[in-house]
């Protein structure tokens, strides 16, 4: 006789949610380090660089009484757009779980590398020109305006300041046109009188 699989995955996520209470989830941290080549520590979801345990502020021990109901709400947000806002995330952590709910998030861990392809891919939340998702995939911070690879930051900036760059390009050309045009007037002109003082000599 075959069982019935859906209260066994009800199980498997209650049991997952309720290890989530007390430990953040190192899979997707550990994944992104070693597919990105750099350090990336809690502080990519979490309020606290160093997770939710303790006692500091942003950490599980510091929460008042209504951020620990709000807590509680968002860790049962199952499904996407419960529009959570947990105390001990980030702004990334909070829209990673109000995009594609606890369920989905708690199913990744299994599979870390395809949380990226799960997310909204335009999303840009510290208006950097970097998608979140390519800043996950470089190990950037989606928070950090100032972190991202310098080429794609180069990138981004020249492709928001373009019309700038080319009147600037424009104004030099033309500049340097302007001022070879008037080296030159200098030129003729010191020849001229070169010449003229030539004849008046002989
Ligand atoms: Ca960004």
């Amino acid at each position: 006789m075959r069982s019935n699989p859906l209260p066994t995955r009800r199980a498997v996520l209650i049991v997952l949610a309720l290890a989530g209470t007390a430990h953040a989830y190192p899979e997707f941290q550990k994944q992104i380090s070693q597919s990105s080549g750099r350090t990336v520590n809690c502080a990519l979801c979490h309020v606290h660089s160093d997770g939710p345990e303790g006692t500091a502020p942003g950490q599980i021990g510091h929460l008042t009484a209504a951020e620990q109901t709000e807590l509680g709400r968002a860790r049962s947000a199952f499904a996407p757009n419960a529009n959570v806002k947990s105390p001990i995330l980030n702004r990334f952590g909070n829209h990673l779980i109000n995009s594609i709910g606890k369920k989905k998030f708690l199913e990744l861990r299994v599979t870390p590398a395809e949380l990226a392809s799960q997310l909204p891919q335009d999303i840009d939340l510290d208006g950097d020109g970097i998608t979140d998702v390519r800043e996950l995939a470089t190990g950037t911070h989606p928070l950090i305006k100032s972190d991202g690879l310098p080429w794609l930051l180069f990138k981004a900036n020249l492709a928001a300041n373009l019309s700038q760059v080319l009147l600037m390009l424009v104004a030099t050309v033309l500049g340097l046109w302007g001022l070879h045009h008037l080296l030159h007037g200098f030129d003729i002109a010191t020849r001229a009188n070169d010449d003229h003082d030539d004849e008046t000599e002989t």
